[in-house]
């Protein structure tokens, strides 16, 4: 009975991130165009500002990008028009773009933060590359993938001397992450599996990088998501992953638990429930790492954890 009592007053903390007490950051109230849903943010650092570039999914259904501004990484103003629209001149991006782009993810290397996002088209999902050196123009420079592939995150240095992305395939109706190298930022190959789905696990369905790669002591830190085919429908969480510096394909570390799941009413109930879905992170000077999340496809979450914290879960080396 004692020991009961003890155990019941022990408080245990389910997420490794700890979610701001301000969140939901973002919602439609704040966008100042009609739209459907905010979410899935990617993020930098620019002069003395936090950017998050948003997916907004407008009244047809269809995901434009949103510029919004901040000065402490939590508060946010949404400039007045989106700053990339699906393509509307008769090309390559017309055509592949149809369905709109979604989940954007930025990565500055040399003073230029390139934009990896998702084409959607009658032909499915692929990659497509934009760049911006002022967060006021946009310019597309190509389109880098054949359907069916998400999720792709652009390395912040060269590896070996070639630039390097993950992304996820749907290849033999598995998907999984890979890797894959560019001289130019527009002809990738050399490709390999990174990391695979875990059977039995809460990313047994589908996974996905989520941020992009971020610099650690002796190697990449990479926020992930897992999906689990629930009866109820698709479970997404978030989990971490350390890959060697030198040898990105390698995976050294795996967090074995999720580090954020859908608890929180917003998390759980939206447009798609049972959603928490990164595209970017940015790690402070405090060891503090800032991870922007959508939620249920709704609105955009934020959340912190120390990287020393967080590398105490990665346990699980690469089987
Ligand atoms: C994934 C992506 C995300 C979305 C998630 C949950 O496939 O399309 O943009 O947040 O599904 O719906």
């Amino acid at each position: 009975m004692e020991g009961r009592k003890t155990m019941s007053k022990k408080r245990f903390h389910y997420d490794v991130i700890h979610r701001w007490e301000g969140n939901p950051i973002l919602t439609i109230e704040d966008i100042p165009f009609p739209c459907n849903t905010v979410f899935n943010a990617a993020c930098a650092n620019y002069k003395d500002e936090y950017i998050l570039l948003l997916r907004v999914e407008d009244l047809t259904g269809h995901s434009v990008f949103a510029l919004a501004r901040g000065k402490d990484g939590y508060h946010f103003d949404v400039q007045d028009e989106p700053v990339m629209r699906p393509c509307t001149e008769p090309g390559c991006f017309m055509t592949y773009e149809k369905k709109g782009i979604e989940d954007p993810r930025i990565t500055q290397i040399d003073g230029i933060y390139y934009i990896m996002y998702t084409a959607v088209s009658s032909y499915g999902p692929l990659l497509a590359l934009a760049e911006t050196e002022d967060f006021e123009t946009f310019e597309r420079i190509a389109l880098i993938s054949e359907p069916e592939n998400k999720d792709g995150v652009l390395f912040p240095e060269k590896i070996n001397g070639r630039y390097a992305r993950l992304d996820r395939p749907v290849a033999g109706g598995l998907a999984n992450i890979w890797i894959s190298y560019s001289d130019d930022l527009i002809n990738w190959g050399g490709s390999r599996c990174v990391m695979t789905v875990r059977d039995d696990h809460w990313d047994s369905w589908r996974i996905g990088a989520s941020a992009q790669p971020i610099r650690i002591d002796g190697g990449w830190l990479v926020i992930y998501h897992g999906v689990k085919a629930a009866s109820s429908g698709p479970i997404y969480r978030l989990g971490a992953v350390t890959l060697d510096y030198k040898d990105p394909s390698k995976v050294m570390c795996r967090t074995a638990i999720p580090i954020l799941a859908p608890r929180e009413y917003y998390e759980r109930v939206g447009d798609v429930n049972n959603v928490v879905f990164s595209c970017g992170a940015i790690l402070e000077d405090n060891n503090e790492l800032k991870i922007y999340y959508g939620a249920s496809d709704t609105c955009i979450c934020v959340g912190t954890a120390n990287v020393n914290e967080l590398m105490q879960f990665c346990t699980i080396g690469h089987e």
